[in-house]
């Protein structure tokens, strides 16, 4: 049985993204909620799963490609799964061998050589070629280039298969495709004038963070300034009331009271839960307290985002967030719980960070960074005695927020902080 694979809703307001790169090619097996394409929206970068698993034997989109929900993606032949890689389809297939030019033996290290001219490699191919990342990283690491490898239509992506096809009349060995393949997983060893370096391609996530990141840290006038804040009130109540929060499957961080913090205070100084508007006329005061979270994942920074954070008690927050940061670094979040923030906080705490200058999130005017809270010895009352003092620090566009505007922010900030939380475990503030 065939399923065609459609672009699944993406959130609340989006019908449209961008191919950021397919993960698979036609002739791949895949299981059911393996990610097949990663997809980009103004907003996000996510890759997107299919729901039954099988050979792949279509694929109808292309990297780069502006789709819609509901564009059939690619199909899936189910039955075949498990089965070795099935032909695809006459129109999507590879050129056959006799249409592959006679190689020259080469190295499967070494840049290979260009084939003979032929009418499928003379027609006009896209520059960059198609070709989905696992596509890229396996030619570079074959010393392949893309443009050299025949297609029957130079319009679609180059791939897998057409690869292996072209390594196959390359090397004339049936090994190696699989050689090829298995490769993909090591690093190539170059040489620059100064000595041997590697190459990793840049994944679609951390593509999108530098983008990004260059665009904020280019247009935003940042300042950041800095506050320590007593939280031994709060590690008393970390450790009276952990074990309970444990028991309902949450941890009850300090970030959970940071976020808490964080949306009193920000409903005291509306501007810093606001935007500016493209044209940079007009200030967006939000009436929502939607907070991203910067988590570390192995494919890179996410920002998922915890809504209506001044509507949750302290309890519900510790429940939320692990599982929330679980899904980002198990790539399991949608779309959509990456949209609508309006602050976000940072915490380096956890991983030993002092001090850091966080980079505001646009179109958010403010960010909290949170570092790691040590005990040191306060003078109170005539003598020293040891408190645990977390530093923060909050990066603002200086467009929108004033230094006077920041400093009372931070103030407020640090008082709610060092308040008596175990009254408000349960309850909303
Ligand atoms: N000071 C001291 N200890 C801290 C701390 C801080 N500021 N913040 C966290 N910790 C401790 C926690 O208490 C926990 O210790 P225990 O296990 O002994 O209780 C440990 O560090 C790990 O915390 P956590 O990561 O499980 O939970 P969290 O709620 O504090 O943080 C999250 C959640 C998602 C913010 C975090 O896991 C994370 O990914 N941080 C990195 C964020 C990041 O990469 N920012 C950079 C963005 S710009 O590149």
């Amino acid at each position: 049985m065939t399923t065609e694979f459609k672009l699944p809703e993406l959130g609340e307001n989006v019908e449209e993204a961008s191919v950021a790169g397919l993960l698979v090619a036609v002739g791949d097996t895949v299981a059911a909620d393996q990610p097949v394409i990663e997809v980009e929206t103004d907003k996000a970068v996510a890759e997107i799963p299919v729901p039954v698993g099988g050979t792949v034997t279509e694929i109808r989109v292309a990297a780069g490609d502006k789709i819609t929900v509901g564009t059939v993606v690619l199909v899936i032949d189910e039955e075949a799964s498990g089965a070795p890689a099935k032909a695809p389809a006459p129109e999507q297939s590879p050129p056959a061998p006799a249409a592959i030019p006679e190689p020259a033996k080469v190295p499967a290290s070494k840049p290979a050589p260009k084939p003979e001219a032929s009418e499928t490699v003379r027609m006009p191919r896209p520059d960059p070629v198609l070709a989905a990342p696992s596509v890229r990283r396996m030619a570079r690491e074959q010393g392949v280039d893309l443009r050299e490898v025949p297609v029957a239509d130079p319009h679609r992506p180059v791939t897998a298969g057409d690869l292996k096809a072209y390594l196959k009349s390359l090397e004339g060995a049936t090994a190696a495709p699989e050689a090829a393949v298995a490769s993909t997983a090591d690093e190539e060893t170059e040489n620059d004038p100064w000595g041997a370096v590697t190459c990793e391609p840049m994944n679609a996530i951390r593509k999108k963070t530098a983008e990004h990141m260059a665009h904020c840290w280019a247009t935003i006038p940042h300042v950041t300034q800095f506050e320590k804040v007593d939280i031994t009130g709060i590690e008393a109540v970390r450790k009276k009331h952990g074990a309970r929060v444990k028991e309902a499957g949450g941890k009850l961080t300090v970030t959970v009271f940071v976020l808490k913090a964080l949306a009193e205070t920000l409903q005291r100084f509306p501007r810093l839960n606001a935007s500016l508007d493209a044209e940079g006329e007009q200030v967006i005061f939000k009436k929502y307290y939607n907070l991203g979270v910067a988590v570390d994942t192995p494919n890179g920074l996410l920002v998922p985002v915890v809504r209506d954070v001044d509507r949750k008690s302290l309890f519900e927050l510790a429940v939320e967030l692990p599982a929330l940061a679980a899904r980002a670094r198990d790539r399991k979040l949608k779309l959509e719980e990456m949209q609508g923030a309006t602050f976000t906080v940072t915490n380096l705490g956890g991983l030993g960070v002092t001090s850091f200058t966080p980079i505001i999130n646009a179109p958010e005017v403010a960010i909290l960074g949170v570092s790691k809270a040590a005990l040191e010895p306060v003078f109170e009352h005539g003598q020293f005695v040891p408190r645990l003092l977390m530093p923060v620090s909050l990066s603002y566009d200086h467009r929108v927020i004033d230094g006077a505007d920041a400093a009372r922010f931070m103030s407020y900030l640090k008082e709610v902080l060092e308040q008596p939380w175990s009254l408000f475990l349960d309850g909303d503030q």
